[in-house]
């Protein structure tokens, strides 16, 4: 795109409160951001830049797909809004079946929504309802894990496990507990996939049921693969754990597949990765290639089942006093039906699948880098994990960062010393060797 055609920077950033972003630099030094194609962003002043973490883990196709960017042109000029209260139009039921079709086991049923945040406050109520329509009315606590991320809402925090994420909003949700993180460097450093130690950290859940009985609990939600924590895959063995655990006492159980649904693990979903088969899953980002915001909550036949089905009610009754003004939006639903096909139709997932090893390969290749403590990867999610400085932590990522935009010509995500490679999934081998010859250029030169 010729450079005089790209939205220039602004004269006022002031009142754009950015989230999570650190403000007060970010408007001394912004890194803005005008176009993008393929794998790359366009800066206003026409600077490519290499997009190593698919926007925030979504872009899967890449940016700009032909069938979505095509779908959403026509969709907004046929059929711009439609209510789904009480109302439907045709391309929402038509997602919904893909969806059926593509997540394992019967997951068959799903419930639209904007955001991750809000698939995971929408799956947690849904826990809670399921529970009480069954007559488990007394299972109203849920378990999260350490570290976790579930997204902003007030039970996506409350479940999540990160620390400065809570600590601000007051007490949260009541009765939420907690597993272990599974992040032990002292036995999982460097490990290649899924590290073999550690399945016996989900025992730990029986610690939580023996402490407040299973018939207070209503739901367990965790993340496969943790993402935005800087990737920790499951020790071999653990989401099976943690699914008899559950299954044995009447749990259900959530993943929170918001990043590793729709390819990034090589297929459908994590839970057909692991053939592990969880009782919801929730997603956003990737569902739609991250173009338009659209998020889903898959649910089990049994919940549905449940709370709508075996409803007695009049036929004027609503069976769940849920939802979002835009759930199952028409230019969302388009978007997402031609992010579904461009990933069947170029073969994204197993694009993905093919690339893992060389993936692999590639990332724990930097473990000479300076002040490198752990590589960690599974299907294209990677991480590097940096030492902090000296009574700086985040300090050194984060130079890692602007200096990947500024110097680099590469965007990388990071979360505190971790930065995190999620490519989007048409990467080439050749792809992955410059993002990553890229990075060690940054290690090497950062002190
Ligand atoms: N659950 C999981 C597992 C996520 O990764 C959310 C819920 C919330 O989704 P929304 O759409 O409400 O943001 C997420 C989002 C990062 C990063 O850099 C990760 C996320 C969002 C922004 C940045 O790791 N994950
Ligand atoms: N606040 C007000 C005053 C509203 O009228 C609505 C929806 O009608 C909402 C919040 C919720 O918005 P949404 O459905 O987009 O989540």
């Amino acid at each position: 795109m010729p450079t005089e055609q790209l939205a220039q920077a602004p004269n006022d950033l002031e009142p754009f409160w950015m989230p999570f972003t650190p403000n007060r630099h970010f408007k001394k030094e912004p890194r803005l951001i005008s176009a993008a194609e393929g794998l790359h962003y366009l800066t206003p002043d026409g600077r490519r830049i290499l997009d190593s973490s698919a926007g925030l883990w979504c872009c899967n196709a890449g940016h700009a797909p032909r069938r979505v960017v095509e779908a959403v042109r026509r969709q907004i000029g046929e059929l711009d809004f439609a209510p789904s209260f009480q109302f439907g139009h045709p391309h929402a039921f038509e997602l919904a079946a893909r969806l059926r079709d593509l997540f394992p086991g019967d997951l068959d049923y799903a419930f639209f929504t904007n955001s991750g945040s809000e698939s995971v406050d929408t799956a947690l109520k849904l826990a809670l309802c399921y529970q009480r329509v069954i007559g488990q009315g007394s299972r109203t606590r849920v378990i999260g894990r350490e570290r976790g991320y579930h997204g902003v809402g007030f039970g996506g925090i409350s479940v999540g496990g990160i620390g400065a994420n809570r600590k601000w909003y007051g007490p949260l949700l009541p009765g939420v507990d907690h597993l272990p993180h599974t992040r032990v460097l002292e036995h999982t450093a460097f490990s290649r996939g899924q590290p073999q130690w550690g399945a016996h950290l989900a025992d730990e859940l029986e610690r939580i049921i023996e402490l407040h009985d299973a018939s207070t609990i209503a739901a367990v939600i965790v993340e496969p693969v943790a993402g935005s924590i800087g990737v920790y895959p499951p020790p071999v063995g653990y989401l099976e754990r943690l699914r008899e655990i559950t299954e044995r006492h009447g749990i259900l159980l959530i993943f929170d597949e918001v990043i590793t649904a729709f390819g990034r693990l090589g297929k459908g979903s994590a839970s057909e990765y692991f053939g592990v088969q969880p009782d919801l899953v929730t997603t956003a980002k990737g569902l739609t290639g991250g173009t338009i915001p659209m998020g889903a909550v898959m649910a089990r036949k049994a919940i549905y089942d449940a709370i709508v089905t075996d409803n007695n009610g009049p036929d004027h009754a609503i069976e769940l006093f849920h939802g979002f003004t835009y759930s199952a939006h028409p230019v969302a639903s388009a978007a997402a039906l031609a992010a579904l096909d461009t990933y069947r139709e170029e073969r994204l997932f197993e694009n993905a699948a093919e690339l893992a090893p060389h993936f692999e390969e590639a990332v724990h290749s930097l473990r000479d880098c300076p002040n490198v403590v752990d590589i960690r990867n599974l299907g294209l999610m990677g991480a590097v994990e940096l030492s902090p400085r000296e009574g700086a932590p985040g300090a050194r990522g984060y130079e890692a960062m602007v200096r990947a935009f500024f110097d680099h010509d590469m965007m990388i995500r990071i979360t505190g010393d971790t930065i995190a490679l999620s490519p989007p999934l048409i990467a080439t081998r050749a792809d992955i060797e410059e993002m990553v010859g890229r990075l060690r250029a940054i290690l090497t030169r950062l002190d």
